[in-house]
């Protein structure tokens, strides 16, 4: 890492015009490593810009700077781009406007801690074990000699807490805790943080979380399911996007084997998410079965189709759907 730190260094040092990139749909890391990034490179006489293809959600204001970003720019004014916690180039969607952008024309620093990255910078500071981008952000830091000021310590704070899910995941280590500690007494405000990121609920969200609760059963197989149709998504006035986060938070019913929530999408698709905390299911290889996949902790599947109530919630495939998914008809969950 020392060496890539020094490369980066030496690209940062000669750079006059800089460009943050954040990964499409943002989340609290890469726009926690852009601020970070963005206030102390301005303190190095840097002439900064931050860009998301994406808005912003509101959750974020309150960190500094955070309505600052531009969708659109002429690449080649910048002398470096900076592409945080993208775990691929195409996670920027901006190959999409500018099929050359990551083509080397203008060098890239990729800061990143995916499994998937493929390395697509000048300067590649992967490391996959990071718990978040911020965590190596901070190392990056302390190799430059950046001082970490309250809002710097604040969106790094963010980007751990997102990724952790506040210090809950299993990605939740030592180091994790030992940064928090120290961006808390660098001023961090950790109270702002945990209250945007998870304290912070529309009435839609809750509303069809509500149906979440309402609708989850403990089969004889051990499975916790839990369903949400079109009509729950009408009925509570919600977004697709307000279900992420649910199935997590309902994978907690004892003696369970593992959780399942089915959903029914916009495009007429039936949509799983498994989860599981028993050391014995792998279900990556359950998702398998219905032509998904994933981790053997986390994986999820999409079959063209809807559900329907029998006894028993099912699946009705699309007409034309190939046969795997036909012969889902008799799966029943
Ligand atoms: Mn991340």
């Amino acid at each position: 890492m020392e060496v890539e730190f020094q490369r980066a260094k030496r690209l940062i040092d000669k750079a006059e015009r800089i460009l943050l990139i954040a990964h499409r749909k943002p989340d609290g890391d890469t726009l926690g490593t852009c601020i970070a990034l963005h206030l102390a490179l301005s303190k190095e006489s840097k002439e900064v810009q931050k860009a998301c293809i994406d808005d912003i959600p509101d959750r974020y204001t309150y960190m500094t700077d955070i309505k600052e970003y531009i969708k659109e720019f002429n690449y080649h004014e910048y002398d470096l781009l900076i592409v945080c916690d993208a775990g691929a180039s195409y996670m920027t969607d901006y190959h999409k406007i500018y099929p050359d952008i990551f083509k080397g024309e203008v060098p890239v620093i990729n800061i990143d801690h995916h499994a998937s990255n493929d390395n697509f910078g000048t300067v590649n500071i992967v490391d996959h074990h990071a718990a978040s981008t911020t965590v190596i952000l901070y190392r990056f830091f302390k190799y430059a000699g950046y001082n970490f000021t309250p809002q710097i310590a604040t969106a790094i704070l963010t980007g751990l807490y997102n990724d952790t899910g506040s210090f809950m995941h299993q990605n939740t280590s030592p180091e994790t805790l030992k940064i928090a500690g120290e961006m808390t007494a660098c001023g961090g405000r950790v109270v702002d943080v945990s209250r945007n990121l998870f304290k912070t609920t529309p009435v839609s969200t809750l509303k069809l979380w509500g149906r979440v609760l309402e609708n989850l059963k403990v089969n004889s197989e051990g499975v916790a399911l839990s369903v949400i149709t079109k009509q729950d998504f009408d009925e509570c006035e919600a977004q697709i996007d307000e279900l992420s986060g649910a199935v997590d938070f309902i994978n907690c019913v004892p003696g369970t084997k593992f959780t399942v929530l089915l959903h029914e999408d916009d495009a007429g698709n039936v949509k799983g998410s498994f989860r599981t905390r028993n050391e014995d299911v792998d279900l990556e290889e359950i998702a398998g079965k219905f032509g998904g996949g994933g981790h053997k902790k986390a994986a999820g599947f999409t079959i063209p189709g809807r559900l329907e109530k029998d006894i028993r919630w099912k699946i009705i495939p699309l007409n034309g759907a190939d046969r795997r998914h036909r012969s889902l008809r008799s799966i029943d969950l």
